[in-house]
């Protein structure tokens, strides 16, 4: 469903099922809004307008003909202590696909409108309960797949995110009002600081709007997982691996070069991060038909995989010639576990050892492709981390515009000029945490949310 805030009056009250769909212990049915508490009388059996703020009481879930659909738990928030900031109440039922539909039925026979994805949340941003960054930080809370996803994310929820922009917001509103001053009274030049002072003032604040916009990358990384692709000869190992590093029998393993012949993939998480684990066919000449198209399509996996494992047999050490980028790149000696020779050198510069059957050096291995994908250092678990597309465009639109304004101090550009794009850093900052939004905007963030939330 398109999600129109424009169809959105403050105050209307809406209903919807919190909960995932399907069949459960219980459910819960929301309603919000300047009527919910009268939507919500007119369907339970108690005196729901009567209840104390934040209590919960039992009775029957009864439908507007009479006809009882349940019975459970009404728990009442009224406004404007609650997530929407307005009336809201929660009917607890059981949780079976058609009590719920009942209840939710008879809760727009009572007056509640259907709520539209997200509209919850929207809510609360319209009320002023909580900020943009942190209305995002829901959604991004919910469907965060990792221990550091989640993480990123709920320090967004903190506010922590709010707070930085918010401090930029605020050094820069000073710098401007010293430049405002300069444009009202030209002929006494800077008052309150030399040119000199704001240059640095100005770089420094800079420089950390940028290291809070390079943490996008690792916000990225966090957001969609990694994908790693095991790559290699026939029969080296590369299932006995995929199966060795996601802890179950995933891939099917035999002694018979060619045994996988298309791609496999599976979901694993290593050191609290997500990732999509790619196990290929193994790369060699052949004419026959499948193989050679598993083949391909192995090649392919690994060009588009943000990392590659690349397996090699110690007893068998054959060089394949993969051409693949030297940073992306983990090398792999396998079957330690057997009698082998010297192993030759390889181009590689990430080389670790290992025994896919018996276990051995996958600890290694995974602080090998930590150490690579966060080039040595994760990021810190105190750290604000940008991870939305949207906040790292507008944050990097403030860097620029302030660039603009530095090198105007060194031009001796006009102090108009100056002020003008000052105001434009503070405008892309502002849109970040949700002020001068566009309703374009707005729609597109609230959309990717669940409806009930
Ligand atoms: N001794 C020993 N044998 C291993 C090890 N890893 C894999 N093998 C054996 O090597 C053979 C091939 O293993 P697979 O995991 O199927 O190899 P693959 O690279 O997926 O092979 P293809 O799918 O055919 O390309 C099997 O017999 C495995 O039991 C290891 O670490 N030590
Ligand atoms: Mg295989």
């Amino acid at each position: 469903m398109e999600f129109n805030h424009r169809s959105y009056e403050k105050g209307q009250t809406i209903a919807a099922v919190a909960t995932p769909p399907g069949v459960g212990g219980i459910a819960v049915v929301r309603i919000t809004g300047d009527e919910a508490l009268d939507v919500a009388d007119r369907i339970f059996s108690g005196p729901i307008k009567k209840y104390e703020s934040h209590t919960v009481h039992f009775g029957k879930i009864i439908d507007l003909d009479g006809s009882i659909i349940d019975e459970g738990l009404a728990v009442v928030m009224k406004n404007p202590r609650s997530y929407t900031g307005e009336d809201t109440v929660e009917i607890h039922c059981h949780g079976g696909i058609l009590i719920t539909r009942k209840v939710l039925d008879a809760t727009l026979k009572a007056g509640a409108r259907a709520a539209l994805p997200g509209e919850f949340t929207f809510k609360a941003f319209q009320n002023g309960k909580i900020d943009l960054t942190k209305a995002e930080a829901v959604q991004e809370v919910i469907a965060s797949k990792s221990e550091m996803a989640w993480q990123a994310a709920e320090h967004h929820l903190e506010g922590k995110l709010y707070e930085k922009i918010s401090g930029f917001q605020k050094r820069l509103t000073e710098i401007a009002a010293i430049l405002e001053a300069w444009v009202d009274f030209p002929e006494e030049g800077l008052e309150f600081a030399t040119k000199e002072e704001l240059f640095s003032d100005l770089s420094a604040l800079q420089k950390s709007m940028s290291a809070l916009h390079c943490t996008f990358y690792d916000g990225a990384v966090l957001r969609t997982g990694f994908s790693l692709c095991l790559i290699g000869a026939p029969n080296v190992g590369k299932s006995s691996l995929m199966n060795a590093l996601t802890g179950k029998e995933r891939a099917i393993v035999t002694n018979i070069p060619g045994t996988t012949r298309d791609i496999l993939e599976e979901e694993v998480q290593i050191a609290g991060l997500n990732f999509r684990l790619i196990d290929t066919a193994g790369i060699r000449d052949t004419d026959e038909v499948i193989e050679k198209e598993g083949v391909r399509r192995s090649e392919k996996a690994a060009k588009e995989a943000d990392l590659v494992l690349v397996v090699y047999d110690v007893t068998n050490p054959k060089h394949l010639e993969l051409n693949l980028p030297e940073k992306k790149t983990i090398a792999i000696w396998n079957k330690i576990d057997l009698e082998h020779g010297e192993k030759e050198t390889l181009p590689y510069s990430h080389i670790t050892t290992v025994s896919a059957k018996e276990g051995r050096g996958i600890e290694t291995l995974k602080e090998e492709i930590h150490k690579v994908i966060w080039d040595g250092e994760p990021p810190s678990k105190e750290e604000v981390i940008i991870t939305s597309e949207r906040h790292h465009q507008a944050l990097g639109n403030a860097i620029d515009a302030l660039q603009t304004v530095l090198d105007g101090l060194q031009t001796e550009l006009s102090p108009e000029f100056l002020v003008s794009d000052l105001r434009l850093a503070l405008k892309e900052l502002g849109m970040i945490i949700g002020m001068n939004i566009t309703e374009e905007v707005l729609s597109a963030i609230f959309s990717k949310f669940c409806v009930g939330k």
